[in-house]
């Protein structure tokens, strides 16, 4: 275990963080879409859960080409998500409760509707030289501007080049065509968003999310990839760690709640950003337990989890980011990422979705690192079932569900159905409040629709339940935050008894949790080990013999 990092890791490690994606939480205008003062209309649930941070979705202004991660004005709030009081408010009533709020940078990429962009749009060289543009070849018109500067597929499909005629250069966009990409070498640029980090500090913000992070550091000459999609030129770029350091040294964060959202990233590097020592970041998100469900590498696809692949993206990330003082981010999904229940659990009888919604965060939840739970996800909600392509308005799924018919020889049924399936969108429907109609999340016409099982899985529901998904939640929050072992201990995976169960343990001087986990509908065997307390079951009892029941998740605990 990282030596000497154990008050760091007690701090750490007894917090819960719960993301909000504003938009889907709850509205209290009227308009269909999720606001600021629906989060403080909702923050006596939240404290009851027992969360200490919130990390908000962004809410500036925004065209809302991509749910907001499209930033036009960094420093202003759209109003379609409320006012300034109304965040000043939210901020007030948290404090009041404990509750922290962190609010999520997209630092890599602006909107087109940035003033930066459009001033560069009209010519400015200065704010040109804000972004990453690159001239055509000779003879380039605004109807033929030629082979764009290189071969790079934007995350969200197609290339990540596009002309303007205005300017008469291409520019870079990793995701949508209107998020161009940010210069981070501009030293004004680095300056420009740190003091975005020292205005809402000063507002009384407690700590930041740092969205697609580890992709702000491009080459200095843009190449072709043969290889790939680009991504090896600009992930994890040579001075990301030097950015970051500089960003937290003058936006004044330093020590404060950070995280960084690093995509296709390593462990190596996760430590360096999130060892204290380098004054960078408290901890990473990092996804490659998403990849268990991919064919072939490709995310567009639908299969069941690998379980012996996610066990070793735990143990992986676990083992060696502890021993080398690096902190993890836990999390079973985000506003990226379908429902957890319906992807790594089974929703199919009401028995396999209660108890598999409790499995999930038992076994995250006793990890070492920070939990993270996504709204709606202490319910157990689902995946929304929905039948048809106009039920969905994520751009990336939509794109995509166009490029696999168009590119990959799939029929619109074929497609559809891995959409229905890891589409970002499933994880985005209304927060199912009670059982009035949308759920409770407004009273006018939902921007996405509601998932039709609101009727029964709902917060109204679980609260008055002991044995619901919400209270199980909230149990594993108290114990997170009374057992030191639990927030500091060492960690080691042990061997599997079946190729269904991931077990771990965690050890703090005399003291030992064993965790273990069943991953599937049927009985599988467990390690069958002498003596110990049930600390935390998700059934009414201790596991007996030598077989973990459907979907049991079990702590044992030794106090030395
Ligand atoms: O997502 C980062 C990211 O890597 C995405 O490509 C992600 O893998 C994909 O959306 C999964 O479906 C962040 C934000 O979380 C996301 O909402 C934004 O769309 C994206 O950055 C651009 O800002």
């Amino acid at each position: 275990m990282a030596i000497g990092n154990n008050s760091r890791a007690r701090e750490l490690g007894s917090k819960v963080a719960y993301e909000i994606y504003v938009r889907s939480f709850s509205d209290s205008t009227g308009n269909g879409v999720g606001d600021l003062r629906g989060i403080t209309q909702r923050l006596d649930y939240l404290a009851d859960l027992g969360v200490d941070y919130l990390w908000i979705t962004p809410f500036f202004v925004s065209p809302l080409k991509d749910g907001g991660y499209d930033v036009a004005d960094y420093r202003n709030i759209d109003p379609v998500f409320g006012t300034m009081d109304d965040f000043d408010e939210l901020v007030r009533e948290a404090d009041a409760r404990g509750i922290g709020l962190m609010l999520d940078m997209v630092f890599n990429h602006t909107s087109d509707q940035h003033e930066w962009f459009q001033r560069a749009r009209a010519g400015d060289p200065r704010y040109q030289a804000y972004y990453l543009l690159q001239d055509p070849e000779p003879g380039a018109t605004a109807d033929d501007p030629g082979k764009p500067p290189t071969n790079w597929e934007s995350k969200f499909g197609g290339n990540a080049w596009t002309y303007s005629p205005e300017m008469g250069k291409w520019y870079l966009h990793l995701y949508d065509a209107s998020q161009p990409d940010l210069n981070w070498r501009n030293p004004e640029v680095r300056s420009e968003l740190a003091s975005v980090l020292r205005f809402w500090k000063d507002r009384g913000v407690k700590g930041f999310r740092f969205d697609v992070v580890n992709n702000i550091s491009k080459p200095v000459t843009f190449e072709d990839d043969l290889e790939g999609d680009g991504r090896r030129f600009y992930t994890d770029g040579e001075h990301v760690d030097e950015y970051l350091r500089l960003l937290v040294r003058e936006g004044g964060i330093d020590g404060m709640m950070t995280v960084g959202e690093m995509s296709s990233t390593t462990i190596e590097r996760c430590i360096s950003y999130s060892n204290p020592d380098n004054h960078e970041l408290a901890m990473t998100f990092s996804f490659h337990h998403f990849r268990v469900d991919n064919v072939g590498g490709n995310r567009w696809s639908k299969t069941r989890p690998d379980i012996p692949m996610l066990r070793e993206a735990f143990r992986s990330w676990q083992e060696e980011m502890t021993a080398a003082g690096g902190w993890n981010a836990l999390f079973w999904t985000c506003h990226d990422q379908p429902r957890p229940t319906t992807r790594f659990g089974d929703d199919t009888t009401p028995e396999s979705w209660r108890r598999s919604a409790k499995l999930l965060p038992l076994c995250t939840f006793l990890l070492r690192g920070t939990p993270y739970i996504y709204q709606g996800e202490e319910l157990g909600m689902t995946n929304p079932g929905f039948t048809s392509i106009d039920q969905y308005r994520d751009v990336e799924s939509i794109n995509y569900h166009r490029i696999m018919q168009e590119e990959g020889g799939k029929s619109e049924r074929e497609a559809f159905e891995i959409i229905a399936y890891k589409s970002r969108d499933n994880g985005r429907t209304p927060v199912q409040w009670d059982d009035t109609p949308n759920a409770g999340f407004t009273t006018g016409e939902p921007w996405i629709g509601v998932s039709e099982n609101y009727t029964w899985l709902n917060a109204q529901a679980e609260i008055d339940d002991p044995d619901s998904v919400l209270a199980f939640y909230k149990r594993l929050i108290a114990l997170r935050k009374a057992e030191e072992i639990i927030q500091a201990g060492d960690v080691r995976f042990l061997d599997s008894p079946s190729d269904k169960v991931i077990a771990y343990e965690r050890t703090l001087g005399d003291e030992r949790v064993v965790v273990q986990c069943n991953f599937s509908g049927e009985p599988q065997p467990r390690i069958a080990l002498e003596g110990g307390e049930l600390l935390v079951s998700n059934y009414d009892n201790a596991a007996e013999g030598d077989m973990l029941r459907p979907w049991e998740g079990t702590a044992q605990v030794w106090r030395g």
